[in-house]
């Protein structure tokens, strides 16, 4: 059988949902490019062999060995992205999965534990606004419910939109028999950060940092930009922006992170005060002290500028993930066999949320720049197939022994 080699993979993928103008993926949940990439997972499986699944909440799966006998050894990632993201950030864990396993073949590897292939769905939350939808489901720390309530930009539902892509959305929730049939769970991921920048191409998770999302809604009153006397304003777009400029300081004293990337306007007229402002925050923090705290400190901010500008602002947690410790003594075995240092890491994954159920662990591939949700994301050949090496050496060791 004759596969593609992880540069054919690489060179297929490439183009799927790229922006001419950008140069960066908007491969959302359940749009027409997810829909080619999810065409292109089947394609690989179905190519070399392996039993295609989907499962019911809509991931991806690519068996080789009987999925029922236990014990399974998972790898893979996400093939969505951000908007405007990069070409690695997801990809490259799924196309690295195919070709450790063709480098196993190629070694004659004899597997003693079923091995499975995954792309996770929704993994970035670009569309509905909670990240990791596919793993939060199967993990069932996502409600049916909580799913159904979820609308993107436009206010199609989450379910609607699944069912257009002709899935069914009536099937979705916990899957506890899926992840009881799992022993292990590596993803691969370029790193999101520089600490593999000056030494080693490949690193494994220590631990990913605590991290939510929270929309802050800043309600003004609409008027006239041109006869609205200066003091008769209620201006919701100055508590926004006196709200951003506190939590970049208080993030930088707490030595933690807090990001507005998306901020939507009411009614979105150059000439006309906001009626209402939403905006999005995300925060991390090494711990979930600092980063509770650092939440709430914001919030303050917000509602004292609020207080003076008569805007009156309201919060909504929207998602949270706890700190992950990644499972130990897989951690070790991974940074032992492959003599790679442990990160930490302040992005989210499918692996962090499939971490509370069952033992996960993370390699990471070098990024010379550290940019991640970008057009600019990149990382050196050379160093993605030491990533495959690294995975296939990680697989052989679990799944062959
Ligand atoms: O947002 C994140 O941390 C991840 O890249 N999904
Ligand atoms: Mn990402
Ligand atoms: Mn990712």
């Amino acid at each position: 059988m004759t596969v593609p080699s992880f540069e054919e993979m690489w060179a297929e993928l490439l183009p799927v949902g790229r922006s001419a103008a950008s140069g960066g993926y908007r491969r959302f949940a359940w749009n027409s490019a997810d829909a080619e990439c999810r065409a292109w997972f089947e394609q690989q499986a179905r190519g070399r062999g392996l039993a295609y699944e989907l499962d019911r909440n809509g991931n991806q799966w690519a068996w080789l060995g009987d999925p029922t006998a236990g014990g399974a050894v998972v790898t893979g990632s996400h093939l969505d992205s951000v908007p405007d993201g990069g070409a690695f950030d997801g990809p490259l864990g799924v196309v690295s999965s195919f070709a450790a396993l063709d480098e196993l073949r190629s070694r004659g590897a004899e597997f003693t534990r079923p091995l499975a292939i995954v792309n996770f769905g929704d993994e970035e939350g670009a569309r509905f606004g909670v990240a990791c939808i596919g793993s939060r489901l199967t993990a069932g720390v996502l409600s049916p419910e909580q799913a159904y309530g979820l609308r993107d930009a436009d206010g199609v539902r989450l379910p609607d939109a699944m069912e257009k892509a002709g899935y069914d959305p009536t099937a979705i929730g916990a899957d506890e028999d899926r992840l009881a049939r799992i022993g292990a769970f590596v993803e691969l991921h370029v790193e999101q950060g520089r600490c593999l920048a000056e030494g080693q191409p490949v690193g494994v998770a220590g631990a990913i940092w605590p991290h939510g999302r929270w929309r802050f809604d800043f309600h003004g009153e609409a008027n006239h930009a041109g006869t609205t006397r200066i003091e008769d304003r209620r201006d919701p777009m100055l508590t926004y922006a006196n709200t951003v400029l506190a939590a970049r300081k208080k993030a930088k004293q707490a030595g933690a992170r807090a990001t507005f990337g998306k901020v939507a306007v009411e009614p979105n007229g150059t000439n006309a005060i906001a009626s209402l402002v939403r905006g999005w925050l995300d925060s991390r923090a090494a711990d979930e002290r600092t980063l509770t705290e650092l939440v709430e400190a914001i919030e303050r901010a917000a509602a004292e500028r609020g207080e003076r500008d008569g805007v009156r602002v309201e919060l909504t947690r929207e998602s949270y993930t706890p700190v992950v410790d990644f499972d130990g003594p897989l951690r070790d075995r991974l940074a032992k066999l492959l003599d790679a240092p442990v990160l930490p890491t302040g992005a989210g994954h499918d692996a962090g949320i499939l971490a509370s159920a069952i033992p996960t662990a993370m390699l990471f591939v070098r990024n010379p720049t550290g940019v991640s949700h970008s057009p600019a994301e990149h990382a050196e050949q050379a160093d993605c197939l030491a990533g495959v090496a690294a995975l296939a050496d990680v697989l052989e060791d679990l799944a062959c022994q």
